[in-house]
């Protein structure tokens, strides 16, 4: 497999000014016709070198006259147009079939529905382009089809004409006219149900709204309408960026790689991310579908009106749009949940990548498949990057720095550095320091040292920087470091934002008392893990004002506390007795629900040198009791105060008497008796909403046999025809922690339900069983074994499908000798699989390496 560097980025030699784009959509076949006029960039250029991959031509001709074959030359992924002038139109036709498209890039079928997916290099499997997000031209697409099968023909931009025949078939154009690169091209064909709404701009425009899905699912999207409406008014509030077509469409399709896409004017979404009611989504299913319908429309500005100029820029839009997203939903719910949901992502997702083998810099500088960089490192510590940025500036400063870079590159395929330029210079700092954080891998660590004495406070830091994969020493970070320092009555006597930038460096803090507590890193305002030997931890569960900090405080001491049971079997009663107090404490119920959660089984994985999954549950199990039991009757009376009376309403409080009923049955659940059961049971059978439903039938599967099969009967019956719902119902059945798990998934892929051509059906499947470690990691290697066999099945059907799944085998090389081995002699096995996809060869060779 050929890798690509960032080094070798070169100049276009050629602009396609415009493409007018034709469809004609049949039940075997798809013909384009694909017209462009392109002129020479670079006049020593002879030939055109387009990219197009399979293809199989049917005609070519330049400036209106066909070319014979010895004119171009058609390779596995080019065809190459020779001795072109300096501007000319090229006229391409050729054939393609979307209906035996399993892959899900370019144009295939979701059911009945033809749509795209053309992010990163999916468009050149439709037809012969220069696909690379540099090249931004404007399209016209004409989308002919069946009138009865695909009453709606969908496009890009706004809609110019209909094309009604006598005949049985039917055509709509469409133009868009804001240079766009071809990832953002997008078609949809389908006999789709819809609703519409209107949104009026802040400069007085009209604009259409439309929703569309499977016919019958029209009720799901009030939810996604609603959002996109509250986002596109926050974009003009807090960014003063306004919408800019006639028009806005969505489509939700089944079959998708990923969450969704934002296609100029066309965002078409994987359904899980549009379709919802109370009757089958959960409220963290509404908090997602908020959040994806905003980002995506947050694309329009940051990510196409200013794109990237090559994809090893992938944060420049990604991390800037996550930290936008995550900044609306923080406005629109609890900021305090929102930013602690936020890092915990972090920490499952990133934090466990930037200590894989898979590690790479935000801007990566080599990859062979692009699709592998669509991840938690691009994205989410992209955003921690921005929102170090917006730290630095100040609300004020960021909103003129981010004025300047869209005034300054609207329209272009702009660099990271092109951004950071216009922060340093709408905010007036120098950021040449900063620059680390995009070139650098592994998450950086600080070493916190504190001393007292005659009144004076010290506080000495150490960066502690990992190497690089390849053992290159990397430089020290500079970064915004928020701190408080409270006094002995919890009192906060300090607040401030230090800058943290050498290797080592010591901060003095005078006329103190007594030596004050230091609650470190508020706001986790820097992506780093912080060590520090010993803590007030108890102290700041108590006292801390920042709820993060709060919250860190619980986490970590809920850590140590974890790892003395590993050790020597012992409890720490101080952590009890502080975890009785956040019990008692008046505070949000969302939040108070997340404080009383005990760290995951990837929080304590990433502080053992060799993982042992055994160890882990035994302690998490252990310490899990001992809280339900000795606060049994406080956590039944928080149950109660919550549970009743139940509500189908998606207001705060009702969500976040949810959260706390839930949070609290699942501690409860530790107990293992028939009380719990039966209380799981009745909340199942009492249950007005997804949530409430879920988390009993998830108790009940994990609790009670007998119960858990009533249960999960009577759910499969009410929902075997809604995927959606199904998802979940496989995703607890893989999760599970009884014995028979490998068994039963082996059996459910027969389900009728089940399809492997799905995404969403095989993440909730295998890809929940991959991250059950209790069984992926079985000791005898059945788990690996079923998982590389379902890698090298799926490679066959979806590449991209299957490089995800090989994500599970990243914690290799930190596992134990005994499962290290296993898991190295099925890596083996799939790598040398004939014919195996670029996509998880990469992922694979980096862990074998
Ligand atoms: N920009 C998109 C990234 C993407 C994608 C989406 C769906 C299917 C396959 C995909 N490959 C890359 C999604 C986003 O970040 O908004
Ligand atoms: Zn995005």
């Amino acid at each position: 497999a050929q890798t690509k560097y960032l080094k070798d980025y070169k100049k276009p030699a050629y602009a396609i000014k415009t493409v007018d784009l034709t469809f004609e959509l049949f039940e075997e076949e798809t013909i384009v016709t694909n017209s462009m006029q392109i002129t020479k960039a670079d006049t020593n250029e002879k030939d055109l070198k387009l990219d197009a991959v399979s293809l199989e031509l049917l005609e070519v001709s330049l400036n209106g006259l066909k070319l014979q074959e010895s004119r171009y030359i058609i390779e596995e992924e080019n065809l190459t147009i020779i001795n072109v002038p300096t501007e000319f139109e090229i006229k391409i036709k050729n054939k393609i079939y979307p209906q035996n498209n399993t892959e899900l890039e370019g144009l295939y079928k979701s059911g009945d529905i033809f749509c795209t997916q053309n992010e990163p290099e999916g468009f050149r499997s439709i037809t012969p382009y220069l696909d690379r997000p540099d090249i931004m031209s404007v399209f016209t697409t004409t989308v002919v089809a069946d009138k009865k099968k695909y009453p709606i023909l969908l496009s890009n931009g706004n809609k110019i004409k209909c094309h009604e025949s006598f005949d049985e078939r039917h055509g709509v154009t469409w133009h868009d006219p804001h240079p766009k690169p071809s990832y953002l091209f997008a078609l949809v064909a389908g006999d789709l149900g819809s609703i519409s709404d209107e949104f009026v701009t802040m400069s007085g425009n009209k604009i259409v709204l439309n929703i569309y899905c499977d016919l019958g699912n029209e009720n799901k999207c009030h939810h996604a309408m609603r959002s996109l409406k509250e986002a596109m008014k926050w974009d003009e509030k807090k960014y003063g960026r306004e919408y800019d077509l006639e028009i806005y469409n969505i489509v939700a399709v089944d079959s998708f790689n990923m969450g969704a896409m934002e296609n100029k004017g066309l965002n078409i979404f994987n359904s899980a991310y549009v379709l919802a009611d109370m009757d089958t989504a959960t409220d963290a299913n509404f908090m997602g579908i908020e959040s994806v319908i905003a980002h995506e429309y947050f694309h329009n500005w940051t990510g196409n009106r200013i794109t990237c100029r090559d994809w090893f820029q992938l944060t420049l839009k990604e991390g800037l749009t996550v930290f936008r997203d995550q900044c609306f939903s923080a406005d629109m719910n609890s900021a305090e949940v929102q930013r602690i949901e936020d890092v915990k992502a972090l920490r499952e997702r990133q934090f466990v990548e930037d200590a894989s083998p898979t590690r790479h810099p935000i801007q990566p500088e080599s990859y062979i498949s692009m699709n592998n960089f669509y991840t938690a490192t691009v994205y989410e510590k992209g955003a921690e990057v921005i929102r170090m940025v917006h730290t630095f500036l100040g609300e004020k400063k960021y909103a003129k720095a981010t004025d300047l870079y869209f005034e300054t590159f609207d329209g272009q395929a702009v660099t990271t550095d092109d951004f950071l330029w216009a922060m340093s210079k709408g905010g007036d700092i120098n950021l040449e320091a900063f620059k680390t954080w995009y070139h650098q891998s592994g998450t950086p660590r600080l070493k916190v040292e504190e001393s007292f004495a005659n009144g004076t406070y010290k506080l000495s830091l150490t960066q502690i920087i990992p190497d690089t994969l390849e053992d290159r020493k990397q430089k020290p970070y500079y970064y915004p470091l928020k701190m408080g320092l409270l006094d002995e009555e919890g009192k906060e006597v300090l607040v401030k934002t230090l800058i943290v930038s050498k290797e080592h460096e010591t901060f003095v803090f005078e006329n103190f008392e007594t030596k004050p507590v230091l609650s470190i890193n508020r706001d986790f305002s820097a992506p780093i893990i912080i060590e520090q030997k010993k803590s007030e931890y108890d102290f700041l569960m108590q006292y801390d004002t920042n709820s993060f900090t709060q919250y860190e405080a619980t986490q970590n001491f809920a850590l140590q506390t974890i790892n003395k049971l590993i050790s020597s079997d012992e409890i720490d009663k101080a952590f009890v007795q502080a975890y009785g107090y956040l019990l008692d404490l008046d505070v949000d119920l969302s939040y108070k629900a997340l404080l009383l959660e005990l760290p995951s089984v990837s929080a304590i994985m990433q502080l053992q040198e060799k993982i042992d999954f055994d160890v882990i549950y035994t302690a998490q199990d252990k310490l899990l009791k001992i809280i339900a039991q000795k606060f049994k009757n406080k956590l039944l009376d928080i149950y109660k105060k919550n549970h009743f009376p139940a509500s189908m309403s998606l207001d705060a409080e009702y969500i976040a008497k949810r959260a706390i009923k839930n949070r609290v049955l699942k501690i409860l659940f530790a107990l293992k008796s028939d009380e719990v059961a039966q209380l799981a049971q009745k909340q199942y059978e009492e249950s007005l909403t997804m949530t409430d439903r879920i988390v009993a039938l998830d108790v009940l599967e994990n609790l009670h046999v007998n119960y858990a099969e009533v249960a999960l009967q009577d759910f499969y019956n009410k929902y075997k025809d809604e995927t959606l719902v199904m998802n979940k119902y496989f995703a607890i059945l893989a999760s599970s922690s009884r014995y028979d798990v490998l068994e039963r998934v082996e059996k459910l892929q027969r389900d009728k339900v089940y399809d492997e051509k799905v995404p969403n059906l095989v993440r909730s499947l295998v890809g929940s069983f991959a991250r059950n470690h209790k069984y992926f990691h079985a000791k005898d290697g059945s788990g690996y074994k079923f998982l590389a066999d379902k890698i090298i099945a799926i490679d066959k059907i979806n590449p991209q499908m299957a490089s995800g799944l090989c994500g599970a085998f990243k914690v290799c090389n930190k596992m134990n000798n005994h499962n290290q081995n296993l898991m190295k002699k099925e890596l083996s096995r799939v790598i040398s699989t004939q014919g195996l996809s670029k996509n998880s060869f990469e992922i694979i060779d980096k862990i074998l390496k």
